[in-house]
C-alpha cells in the first residue's frame, strides 16, 4: 500500500456539495482506504479573478492503485460530476482532482506529475495538507509545516471542518 494525497476543487455548481460528493466517490474506490480529510476551506481563485471563490480540500488515501490508474479512477469521478476538459487550465471548473503526493515517488510522464508543480504555492494545498499530515516530508526534504507556515494566507478560511 501507498499513502497518496489527494486534492480537491471546485468554484463551479455549488463546489461545497461538488466536493461532499466527491469525498465520497473517493471513499468507493476499490483496493483503496481513505484515512484522513481535512476540513473543507474556502479560497480565493489563484489565477484569473474573474471567477468564482473556490472551495478547497485534501485527503489522504492507501492504496494499491498504481498512479496511473488513481489518476483515472480520479479523471472519471471528475467526468461523473460532469466536468469537461478543455482547455481552460486557469479558469472555473466543476470539480479537480490532483494526485499531490503519491507516496515518496518523483513522477514526470506526460499525463502526470508528481509530486504536483503546485503544490509549495498554494495556500490552498498546504494548510489543509498540514491540518492532515503535518509531519510529512516532501521528496525534496522540504517539510509541509514549515511551508504552510511561510505562505501568504490570501483569505484562506476554513469552511467547515
Ligand atoms: N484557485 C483556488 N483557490 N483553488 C483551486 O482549486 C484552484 N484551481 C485551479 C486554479 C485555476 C489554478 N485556481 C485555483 O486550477
Amino acid at each position: 500500500m501507498i499513502t497518496a494525497y489527494i486534492g480537491l476543487g471546485s468554484n463551479l455548481s455549488d463546489p461545497v456539495m461538488q466536493i461532499h460528493h466527491a469525498i465520497a466517490a473517493v471513499k468507493k474506490i476499490d483496493n483503496s482506504k481513505v484515512t484522513s480529510v481535512s476540513s473543507i476551506y474556502f479560497s480565493r481563485p489563484m489565477g484569473p479573478q474573474d471567477q468564482p471563490d473556490y472551495i478547497n480540500a485534501v485527503l489522504a488515501i492507501e492504496t494499491n492503485l498504481s498512479a496511473i490508474e488513481l489518476l483515472n479512477t480520479l479523471q472519471a469521478i471528475e467526468t461523473e460530476a460532469g466536468r469537461v476538459r478543455k482547455d481552460n487550465r486557469w479558469g472555473a471548473r466543476i470539480l479537480d482532482l490532483d494526485i499531490l503526493l503519491y507516496g515518496n515517488e518523483i513522477i514526470k510522464s506526460q499525463r502526470l506529475t508528481v509530486p504536483h508543480y503546485g503544490l509549495k504555492l498554494r495556500e490552498f494545498v498546504l494548510l489543509p495538507l498540514a491540518e492532515i499530515a503535518a509531519d510529512l516530508i516532501l521528496p525534496d526534504g522540504d517539510n509541509i509545516l514549515e511551508l504552510s507556515q511561510g505562505i501568504d494566507k490570501n483569505g484562506l478560511k476554513v469552511y467547515s471542518s
